[in-house]
């Protein structure tokens, strides 16, 4: 058994860099534990967006993946594992943290099967990589012995928890350690809401990656029955393939006038934002998690999302859950609470105190920490030969 619990630990993060919630989640974990006074190492294709600044005791390490014209599809996943045996021999890696199973779970396996000794890894599942992309049969079979190679292995909801062992049949345990939120930095703002303000414009906010899964034309044509009934702006926050579409369907409902695409550069931007808005709107087909909405409840704004996957689990009562697609309860839901404020501020309130309670960044890190002192402590569960 190797001791470590009285010494800081050098961590290994693996992620993909997008804007999306497990780069976040990810980029968030490595920066504090760092600044707790760990040595973090994060892999990853690109400089992950939350990374914005040099943190002491964080090394960003880029994973290249060259082309060769013979190449379609470039292996990132074996430059991943290459990178990750070079980092895990030159700075003496106690534990691995890949977030999102496909690949890097596999690549931290291959790491370890390259050689790379006592190589323990921690997977955490973040949700199409399970519901989505695990369930197309390219990748169910490695994604499962991905996971049951993982030294341990967590998912951000009970929701997805219990969906990995419904789609894979795995015997694996899975630890529920959910996503988490800066309570500091995303909190209620001193501009009051519409009832304070003058001109009584209901704000109401969209953010996300825009992929198919959103179903962002929907969060559009609920936003149009809004602006029939009350004054409202909607705020399309983030980039990704079907903003532009959002945005032609909003023209095509004669609410172009009223629908924003703000250039939001960092969390700053974002909490700044979300701190005076009245409402935030997800039409999902299915969501892991929610991390955006958990952002928006940080800062007291009621949530309306439809009832998918583990949202009805972070909401916790508070917000409102209407059936996927029907847009016309979605609208409903909004109307009410953007016409009543005590109920507004009721349901605002109660989403602020969810997210102190139960999502405060601070707590979640420490259970991390806690999982990966053990990991580290623990046994070398797969020996390489
Ligand atoms: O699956 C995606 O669309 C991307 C993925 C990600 O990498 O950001 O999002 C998932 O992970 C987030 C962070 O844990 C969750 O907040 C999202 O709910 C989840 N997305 C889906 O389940 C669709």
């Amino acid at each position: 058994m190797r001791r470590v619990s009285d010494r800081h630990l050098r961590l290994g993060i693996v992620c993909y860099p997008s804007v999306g919630g497990s780069g976040v989640v990810a980029t968030e974990i490595a920066i504090r534990a760092a600044r707790a006074g760990h040595d973090v190492h994060l892999l990853s294709y690109g400089r992950p967006a939350r990374l914005h600044e040099a943190v002491p005791g964080l090394r960003y390490h880029e994973v290249q993946v060259s082309g060769y014209p013979l190449f379609r599809y470039p292996p990132y996943d074996l430059a991943l594992a290459t990178r990750m045996a070079e980092v895990h021999e030159e700075a003496a890696i106690d534990v691995w943290h890949v977030h999102y199973a496909i690949p890097h779970a596999v690549s931290a396996w291959l790491a370890r099967a390259m050689g790379a000794r006592e190589l323990r890894f921690v997977t955490t599942l973040h949700g199409t990589d399970i519901t989505v992309v695990g369930a197309d049969r390219a990748y169910a079979r490695p994604t499962r012995f991905a996971l049951e190679q993982s030294t341990e292995v967590t998912a951000v909801s009970r929701f997805l928890a219990d969906e990995t062992v419904i789609a894979f049949g795995s015997r694996k345990p899975i630890e529920v350690v959910p996503n988490f939120v800066d309570t500091v930095l995303f909190a209620p703002g001193t501009q009051g809401r519409y009832w304070a303000r003058a001109d009584h414009e209901r704000r109401i906010v969209h953010a996300s990656n825009f992929r198919p899964v959103k179903r962002v034309g929907d969060t559009v044509r609920a936003f149009a029955q809004i602006a029939a009934e009350l004054p409202a702006r909607l705020w399309l926050v983030g980039e990704g393939p079907d903003r532009e579409h959002a945005l032609a369907i909003a023209a095509d409902l004669g609410v172009a006038d009223r629908v924003e695409a703000p250039g939001v550069k960092n969390q700053h931007e974002l909490a700044e934002l979300l701190a005076d808005a009245d409402l935030f709107l997800s039409t999902s087909e299915t969501e892991s998690f929610g991390l955006s909405m958990l952002e928006a409840m940080s800062c007291g704004v009621p949530c309306v999302s439809t009832r998918v996957g583990g949202v009805p689990e972070v909401f916790g009562g508070t917000g409102r859950l209407v059936p996927l697609g029907d847009l016309g309860a979605m609208a409903r839901a909004a109307i009410e609470l953007l016409s009543d404020p005590d109920q507004h501020r009721v349901v605002g309130e109660e989403s602020r105190a969810r997210a102190v309670a139960e999502y405060r960044a601070e707590n979640i890190l420490e259970r991390y920490l806690a999982l990966y002192r053990r990991v580290a402590s623990g046994p070398e569960r797969h020996p390489v030969a």
